[in-house]
């Protein structure tokens, strides 16, 4: 990926720039003010920064699918890492198992050794702030299954993972319905990332499956929501229609008819102001959506998950979207919200770069995950 930084006046001629430089293909990653040079550099406008970048090689083509992104390295290191502390767990167990062994055989013993061996993946849930209902709930599971008498470490840890993985259940993404435009809405808290997750879901549909995309923002509350989207539409030369009402939203969806998706922007607003949060209602059922995604930050508080949850509660169906992870160490709010719900995973997004920091969320490895320590 071929990354270049800007300088312009304004963000007309920023973008001019990129796109002579890189091609209609660029991706802004970044836009900044910055202060002009010299004395009186008060008195004149600030200049924009643009930071843009374009895949390098022309035939390369990547989905959502193939998840590992640029980003292999951090992935297999963290992978090593989650393995390296597993191994760690793993020994410690041992350790443990043959002090038992060696000391007695007695039931009690080894009904000690089971329980050390239990606690220690409880206790990492703990730490990745799994809610402690949500954890007794799968020791009662367990229990009633029968597999909670386990003392090899190895089938433990097997045992608590398929567990967990049944309980995230099957990740479901995006897919183009051939026959008519699929009308998606994106739906979330204040500055949860739901405009730079659609940027993301749109750059990947259109400059990686050569889908045709068409935007629609009823952001129009702030202006620089609708430069913001606006910037990544005529990067990705695909239109964006702004609608001020939701009266509008019908024939926006109309002149988007050819798209193949049609991907609806939403202005962010509390849901602890009701007169503003029925804006978003009324939105939402004038857009009468095809699927509806929930963006929930992996940062956010399980009481103020749950208040999310509730105010959410008109939309029928909707899918998770999990934003920020790579903002956390934790990853409990993505089975806390999951049992809450019993909605879907679909996406996590890992950083703040479109389009690349998106992966499809991978119920095996967030599992994995929650069980370590790291
Ligand atoms: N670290 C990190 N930052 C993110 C991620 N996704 C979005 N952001 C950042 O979060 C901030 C808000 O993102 P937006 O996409 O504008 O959020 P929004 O939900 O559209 O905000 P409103 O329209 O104001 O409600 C921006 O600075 C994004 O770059 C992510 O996965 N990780
Ligand atoms: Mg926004």
């Amino acid at each position: 990926m071929k990354i270049r930084r800007y300088m312009a006046n304004n963000m007309q001629e920023a973008i001019n720039k990129v796109k002579i430089d890189l091609g209609t293909d660029a991706v802004i990653l970044n836009t900044r003010k910055v202060k002009r040079p010299g004395l009186f550099s008060f008195l004149r406008a600030p200049l924009i920064e643009v930071l843009a970048s374009v895949e390098e090689e022309e035939n390369e083509v990547r989905t959502l699918a193939d998840v590992a992104n640029p980003k292999v390295e951090e992935l297999e290191n963290k992978v090593k890492n989650m393995e390296g502390m597993l191994d760690k767990i793993y020994q410690q167990m041992s350790e443990m198992q043959r002090n038992s062994s060696n000391n007695t055989n007695s039931n009690a013993k080894q009904e000690d050794t089971t329980s050390k061996i239990y606690k220690v993946f409880v206790d990492n849930m703990k730490q990745n702030d799994v809610e402690d209902t949500v954890i007794d709930e799968i020791l009662k599971s367990l229990k009633e299954q029968g597999i909670d008498n386990n003392s090899n470490v190895n089938e433990v840890f097997a045992i608590f993972k398929k567990e967990l993985i049944n309980r995230l259940g099957v990740s479901e993404q995006i897919k183009v319905d051939n026959s008519k435009p699929k009308v998606i809405i994106f739906l979330g808290p204040t500055g949860v990332g739901k405009t730079t997750t659609l940027a993301k879901i749109a750059a990947n549909f259109m400059i990686k499956e050569g889908k045709k995309v068409g935007l629609i923002t009823a952001d129009t509350y702030r202006i620089a929501a609708v430069e913001q989207l606006k910037t990544y539409s005529e990067i990705m030369g695909t239109p964006i229609t702004v609608i001020y009402s939701p009266k509008e939203m019908k024939d926006a969806i109309k002149k988007n008819s050819d798209a193949e998706l049609i991907l609806i922007d939403t202005p962010g607003k509390s849901h602890r102001n009701k007169k503003h949060f029925d804006e978003i209602k009324e939105i939402y059922r004038a857009a009468e959506p095809d699927e509806t995604y929930l963006l929930i930050s992996a940062t956010t508080k399980p009481k103020d998950c749950k208040d999310i949850i509730n105010a959410y509660s008109f939309v029928d169906n909707y899918k998770l979207i999990f934003t920020k992870v790579d903002e956390t160490s934790s990853l409990g709010v993505l089975l806390n919200v999951r049992e809450l719900t019993g909605k879907p995973l679909s996406y996590v997004t890992t950083g703040q770069s479109v389009p690349d920091d998106i992966e499809i969320a991978d119920v095996e490895s967030i599992s994995k995950k929650l069980l370590g320590n790291s």
